[in-house]
């Protein structure tokens, strides 16, 4: 490793690993891959962000940065050659909507193929035990990545009823949602290189997160399809997770083949998003400026597509939107009734043009009510 290496906690198969990886491999910048064995976990991440969610990134100059989409933002303010954010306003909306629809919201039919069928089940125990004890030496801490493994395994699996994924209704759903939706990048790879035109952005890299730790590296029904049907997205998949050799040159547009897949996400998910942001404008007014945010803003009695859904919605998720509003608000005047004409038409509209009677913001890796 060189003084100049960034470091990145991460591992191939975390969901929100793929994202961070891209945007380094995109922009070349040297970096090495650390691995989230139990010592980096508990020595490193632990010790220098408080808990031991990753991504995280180690910065040559010493600044420890956390959380995919602020991990990529201060990348592009660094590194700003071969930019993942485009300079046009209204795909830069476009953008962060794609990426937090990816984060957020998508976690539930992905989740489904690790979790839910009894083979990837017991897969993802032997995986999280692999990752968790790799390269330890040291008998009662290789130990205790075993026992790990199992707790955070079955963790996670005692949290599907609260996404509903206990119900076979919801575990259908999640099903025909990630067919469709990978059909329908498929569609669009097939006649435009990038989500949004020639090269890749953001958009991409939140799409990454969705397609590489579990539906493309699980061994699961979806990683077969992929690879077996949807040979532009399998092609598109595997050139983002190399993407030092992806070129930045051309154009970035809105593609007519994005169109049937935005509408799709917002059939599916913008639901989810305006019942989000109305627990949040119930909960967030009350709390008083400058304490942290509450985790929790209670449960939402909201759709999955056409699928009813009780879940709990968190502040975090609000203060993603949060983002993607401002980003709405961003648009100068005179791009706003072009932009207001594509949102209404993939029914994105009434998200963007939200007014939160509220705002978070981040310090020190937690979130505040703002003043
Ligand atoms: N919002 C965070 C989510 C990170 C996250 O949930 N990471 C997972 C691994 S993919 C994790 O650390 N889970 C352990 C935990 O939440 O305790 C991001 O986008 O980076």
């Amino acid at each position: 490793m060189t003084l100049q290496d960034y470091e990145l906690v991460a591992a191939q198969h975390s969901y929100y690993s793929a994202k961070v990886r891209a945007c380094l491999q995109y922009k070349r910048l040297p970096y090495q891959e650390i691995g989230t064995n139990i010592e980096t976990i508990l020595n490193r991440v632990i010790t220098a962000t408080g808990n031991q969610q990753f991504p995280v990134v180690f910065c040559p100059d010493g600044t420890v940065l956390k959380d995919g989409c602020d991990i990529v933002e201060a990348l592009e303010a660094r590194h700003p050659e071969r930019p993942i954010m485009p300079e046009n306003s209204q795909l830069k909306c476009v953008a962060k909507l794609i990426e937090t629809l990816a984060d957020e919201f998508f976690v539930i039919p992905m989740i489904y193929y690790r979790w839910v069928p009894e083979e990837t089940k017991q897969w993802g125990v032997g995986m999280f035990q692999m990752l968790l004890g790799k390269g330890i030496e040291n008998p009662d801490m290789a130990a205790l990545a075993e026992q790990m493994g199992e707790t955070i395994s079955s963790e996670i699996r005692s949290r599907l009823p609260k996404v509903g994924l206990d119900r076979k209704h919801i575990q259908d759903k999640a099903q025909e949602i990630t067919k469709e939706v990978c059909s329908l990048l498929d569609k669009h790879f097939a006649k435009t290189p990038y989500m949004l035109g020639d090269h890749p952005t953001l958009a991409d890299l939140g799409i990454m997160n969705t397609m590489w730790g579990h539906l493309y590296l699980d061994p699961c029904k979806a990683s077969m399809f992929i690879r077996k049907d949807y040979l532009h997205l399998n092609n598109w998949i595997t050139n983002m997770h190399s993407g030092a050799g992806i070129s930045d040159q051309g154009e970035l547009y809105i593609a007519d083949t994005l169109v049937p897949l935005l509408r799709y996400l917002s059939d599916t998910l913008a639901n989810m998003m305006t019942d989000t942001l109305a627990a949040a404008d119930k909960t967030l007014p009350a709390a008083e400026a400058g304490t942290e945010a509450p985790a929790g803003l209670g449960r939402i009695e909201t759709t999955l597509l056409d699928a009813e859904l009780s879940r709990p919605a968190t502040s975090y998720t609000a203060w993603r939107l949060q983002k993607v509003i401002e980003q709405y608000q961003a648009i100068p005047a005179t791009q706003k009734p072009a932009m207001d004409d594509l949102l209404s038409d993939i029914g994105f509209l009434s998200v963007c043009q939200h007014q939160p009677k509220w705002r978070l913001q981040k310090d020190n890796f937690k979130l505040f009510v703002a003043s």
